[in-house]
C-alpha cells in the first residue's frame, strides 16, 4: 500500500495465538512484546474460550496456520483487513522490524541476528526431539529407551557445540562487550537465545551445572545482561511470564544424569 493511504495515530493490534499455559515458542514472541512495552492479547490465556477461537483463526485463515503459534495482525496500513502469519521465525522477523528489535541502518545486520535466531530455534527444535524422538502424537514414556539414547548425544556432543557456537560468537562482536550477539543494543536474536538458554537450563540442569564454566560471556555477561533488560525484568516477575512445565522444555531426571 502506498504511504500516502495510510491512517494517522492509529496503531496496529496484535493477537498471539498459541496453546493456553505453556511458554512453548510463544514466548519468543511474547519477549519481543514485553522487552518493547508493545500491547498484546495473549486470546488462549486472556479469554475464557480462547483456544477454541485460536484454533478456529489458525484453520479458517488463507492460508491455514500449520500450527500454532501464529500472529492475528489487525494493521491500518493493510486497509482493514486482519492477517495472519505463521512460523516463530518469521513472525519473529515481522515484529523485530516493525517493533525496532534488528539492528539499525544495516541490512546485513539484519540477516545476521536472523540466521542466529535461527540457530537459537535449532537448539530449541533439537531439544524438544530429544523427549519425542520418533513421534511428536505419542506419549514420552512411549519412546522413553530412544529418548535416553537420544539425550546422551544431545548433552554431550550438541549441547557444547551451540554453546560454544554462541560463545564464539559474542566474543567476536566486540561492540557488543559480551553482552548482545550483534551490534551494541538488544535484538531479537538475544531475547531468543535467552528463552532457550533458560529452557535447557530447567530441562538439563546438571548438564548445564556441570559445563557451563566452560561459557563464561554466555553463562554471565550475556545471560545476566538480558534478564536485567527494562520490559524483560518486569516481565519475568510478572504473573504473565508462565513456566516451564510439559511443553517444549521437560525435566524428566533420567535424560539428564
Ligand atoms: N516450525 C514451527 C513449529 C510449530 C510447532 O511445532 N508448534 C507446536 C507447538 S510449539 C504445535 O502445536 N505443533 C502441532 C503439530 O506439529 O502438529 C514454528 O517454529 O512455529
Amino acid at each position: 500500500m502506498d504511504q500516502s493511504q495510510k491512517k494517522q495515530g492509529s496503531v496496529p493490534k496484535y493477537e498471539l495465538l498459541y496453546h493456553p499455559e505453556i511458554p512453548g515458542r510463544a514466548e519468543y514472541i511474547r519477549l519481543i512484546f514485553e522487552a518493547t512495552g508493545t500491547p498484546y492479547s495473549d486470546i488462549s490465556n486472556h479469554e475464557r474460550t480462547g483456544y477454541t477461537k485460536v484454533q478456529k483463526i489458525i484453520t479458517e485463515t488463507n492460508p491455514p496456520a500449520f500450527a500454532p503459534p501464529a500472529l492475528l495482525i489487525h494493521d491500518p496500513d493493510y486497509d482493514g483487513e486482519s492477517i495472519v502469519i505463521s512460523q516463530t521465525p518469521n513472525i519473529l522477523l515481522y515484529l523485530g522490524l516493525k517493533l525496532g528489535l534488528v539492528p539499525e541502518g544495516d541490512e546485513m545486520a539484519m540477516y545476521h541476528a536472523n540466521g542466529l535466531t535461527m540457530t537459537a530455534l535449532d537448539m530449541c527444535n533439537e531439544a524438544h526431539d530429544v523427549h519425542h524422538p520418533i513421534d511428536v502424537e505419542q506419549y514420552y514414556e512411549e519412546q522413553r529407551s530412544e529418548a535416553i539414547k537420544k539425550s546422551d548425544v544431545f548433552r554431550k556432543r550438541r549441547i557444547p557445540k551451540f554453546f560454544a557456537y554462541f560463545e564464539t560468537v559474542l566474543k567476536k562482536n566486540t561492540e557488543g562487550c559480551g553482552k548482545y550477539l550483534v551490534g551494541k543494543r538488544l535484538t531479537y536474536a538475544d531475547t531468543t537465545l535467552w528463552q532457550v538458554l533458560e529452557g535447557i537450563d530447567f530441562a538439563f540442569p546438571n548438564t548445564v551445572r556441570k559445563i557451563s564454566k566452560n561459557y563464561h560471556l554466555l553463562f554471565s555477561n550475556f545471560r545476566d545482561n538480558i534478564k536485567d533488560q527494562k520490559g524483560i525484568k518486569e516481565y519475568i516477575s510478572s504473573n504473565r511470564r508462565r513456566p516451564f512445565s510439559m511443553g517444549i522444555f521437560r525435566h524428566y531426571p533420567e535424560l539428564d544424569t
